[in-house]
Formats: structure tokens, sequence, C-alpha cells
């Protein structure tokens, strides 16, 4: 296994939209493999391929307060179960110490393929919900902060740019 690097915006690979993954073999078992290890170490409750460069239609995430369920989720897709929607407080591992609430749907039903190929649907609300929601943005090229107002967005540009530049 291997720990993968996570991108951080303003990168602008964060914003390609991802490929369907087509192929089921090895080199994905080995991706998904090294997603989980990378979120896990950062920590996170989500990791997406876009965020470690690999552009393909995959999340990898455990929301349990263990972290004893991981899940993987391929070629997602969602849809809200009602007209309700709920604020929560977000964060992004490519966005790091970065925090805001975010309107989502509140109940929704996923579909997706497991690493195997075979699909699965499944209804989820709360964390779960806005977390596959967060998630499946990543695979489309969209960040949370995409649903601030733009002096927001401005002023964590400016701050992940200043970061960026202490770091070197
Ligand atoms: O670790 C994460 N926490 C989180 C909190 C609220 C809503 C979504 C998330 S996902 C995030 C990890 C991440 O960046 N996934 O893409
Ligand atoms: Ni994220």
């Amino acid at each position: 296994m291997a720990l993968l690097t996570i991108l951080e915006y303003p990168d602008e690979h964060l914003r390609t939209v991802a490929q369907p993954v087509t192929d089921f073999g090895d080199q994905l078992q080995t991706l998904i493999d090294d997603m989980f290890e990378t979120m896990y170490a950062a920590p996170g409750i989500g990791l997406a391929g876009a965020q470690v460069d690999q552009h393909l239609q995959l999340f990898v995430l455990d929301v349990s307060e263990h972290q004893n369920d991981p899940r993987v989720y391929i070629n997602p897709v969602w849809e809200a179960l009602d007209d309700e929607r709920k604020q929560m407080q977000e964060g992004c591992l490519s966005i790091p110490e970065y925090y805001a609430e975010v309107p989502r749907a509140l109940r929704i039903k996923v579909s997706a393929l497991d690493r195997h190929g075979k699909p699965f649907e499944h209804e989820a609300d709360g964390l779960l919900a806005h977390c596959i929601q967060h998630e499946t943005d990543h695979t489309k090229g969209v960040l949370f902060i995409d649903y601030l107002s733009p002096l927001k967005r401005e002023r964590v540009k400016k701050k992940m740019l200043k970061r960026h530049k202490a770091s070197v």
C-alpha cells in the first residue's frame, strides 16, 4: 500500500471532469486500497480520485465513528428523495483548515458500482448524504467553496496561495 499525494486548491487538476471506470482490474484495486490508506491517514471521511490526480469516477468514504466501515462508490449517481435541504459544516482535504456551511439535499438515493463492478444502491441522509454529494462533486471538478459567495471564495484562494508559498 502507499500514501498518495492529495492535490490542494487552487490546483487546476481538481477541476478535471472524471471519466467512468470501465476496468476493474488490479490497477483499480491498488488505487482503491491506496485511497483508503490515504483517507484514513489524513484523516478524512471521504476521498475522491480527483484529489489524488486520478480522474476516474470513484470515491471512498467511511463516516463511521470508529472508522471501520470502508465503502467504495464507482460511477456514482444520486438523486434527492424530496425537497428538504440541510446546512452542514463541510471541510475538504484539498482545502485544508477551511470550513463552511453548505446546504445540500438531506435525503438521497445513490446508485453506484462496487470495486468489482457490481451495481448497488441505497438511501442516505445526514452526514453520509452530505459526504456522498461532496465526493460526487469532486468527480465533476466541483468543490464545496463553489457554493460560497465569490468574495468568500477569493479569500479562501488567497489564504491557500499564502499557505503554499509559506511551505516552499
Ligand atoms: O474529511 C472530510 N470531511 C467532510 C465533512 C463534511 C462534509 C464532507 C466532508 S468530505 C472531507 C474529505 C474530502 O475532502 N473529501 O473529498
Ligand atoms: Ni473534498
